[in-house]
């Protein structure tokens, strides 16, 4: 409810000084009794509040599951992530945001989940998605720009969600065109970029981002042990999902800003700082074929570029790369 959000949103700017129910009550603009309520839900849903009288509340600790109540406090963003749409179990976060996006809900809208029953991947593979231990999340966009720009926004994506896990655990990850993150050549994180349009007209983008958090090692099935890791396998501790969350919002929301007003070239650069692909040799696997060569590095438009051995210069859209 609006009421809760004005009431995290006062939690999130007075961090750890107390709040007097009096207080919360003029700021948020209802009675003493209605924010007493809220609290004892918010103590429901795993939080816990410190109560002194004569001096307020005060949040010690957040809950064990993301609660898009846990996300707002503290959240910065103006409009990435400010309507949260949580859920325990779906099939798909992506499936829930295309219908949302058909239905006109703002932009910046998020679904997340803490389970995916069937995850999805590129070209109908399948993302491994288990509960509690990821963030599964697809976020709604509805930029106006030409339809055939639609992919710059996965390599945005990518460049926002390496800035979030660097503040938030100092490891420093790679990126592999077009969607995956790795750390330690293992992939941390998926992207899926899919598009409502009508004509050559978007009418929404939904990005879907799947984060391997907190994941222990025996916990991946057998045939990803060897290609996938998770952040806290990787820095060797448990790492806070919400904060995480949180910071991919805030990374997301400034580049996309930036993106809208200055088109893709600063996150060309960004992204390029991150890559490891650039000037390697690889082979990049397309739906027709399979190009050998080294990696030129992408264009302005965010296509990947290899030369071939005979010094031919091609143009890849779509691809799985091996390296
Ligand atoms: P992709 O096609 O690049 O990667 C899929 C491949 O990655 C799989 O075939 C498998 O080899 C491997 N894989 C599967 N699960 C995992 C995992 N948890 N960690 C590492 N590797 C894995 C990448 O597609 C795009 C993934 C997007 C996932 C998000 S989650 C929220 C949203 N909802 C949804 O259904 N998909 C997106």
């Amino acid at each position: 409810s609006e009421l809760r959000k004005e009431l995290l949103d006062a939690f999130t700017k007075a961090g750890d000084v107390y709040l007097s129910g009096q207080h919360l009550a003029e700021v948020i603009g209802c009675s003493r009794t209605a924010v007493w309520k809220h609290i004892e839900e918010l103590r429901k849903e795993g939080f816990e509040l410190e109560a002194v009288r004569n001096r307020g509340y005060r949040i010690l600790k957040t809950p064990e599951k993301i609660t898009a109540d846990e996300i707002r406090l503290g959240l910065t963003t103006e409009f990435i992530g400010r309507n949260i749409h949580y859920q325990e179990s779906v099939e798909s976060t992506q499936k829930i945001a295309h219908k949302f996006a058909s239905e006109d809900v703002p932009e910046g809208t998020v679904i997340i989940a803490e389970e995916q029953r069937s995850g999805k991947g590129r070209m109908n593979r399948i993302w491994h998605s288990p509960k509690y231990t990821g963030i599964w999340m697809s976020l709604i966009l509805r930029p106006n720009i030409p339809l055939t720009n639609a992919p710059q926004l996965t390599l945005l994506t990518a460049v926002a969600v390496v800035q979030a896990m660097e503040e938030i655990t100092g490891l420093q990850p790679e990126i592999k065109w077009p969607n995956d993150i790795l750390l330690h050549g293992k992939k941390v994180t998926g992207i899926l970029t899919e598009l409502q349009a009508e004509a050559d007209r978007i009418h929404s983008i939904i990005i879907g981002i799947g984060i391997n958090v907190n994941q222990r090692k025996e916990e991946f099935p057998d045939e990803l042990q060897e290609i996938a890791s998770s952040l806290s396998i990787e820095k060797g501790e448990t790492i806070s999902r919400a904060a995480l969350i949180r910071s991919v919002f805030k990374h997301f929301e400034k580049l996309y800003l930036l993106y809208l007003k200055q088109g893709f070239f600063p996150i060309k650069l960004l992204w390029e700082s991150y890559a490891v692909s650039i000037g390697k040799e690889l082979k990049a696997r397309t739906l027709t074929n399979v190009i050998e060569g080294t990696a030129l590095g992408i264009t302005d438009e965010g296509v990947l570029k290899i030369k071939d051995q005979s010094g031919v210069i091609h143009h890849v859209y779509s691809a799985d790369i091996e390296l």
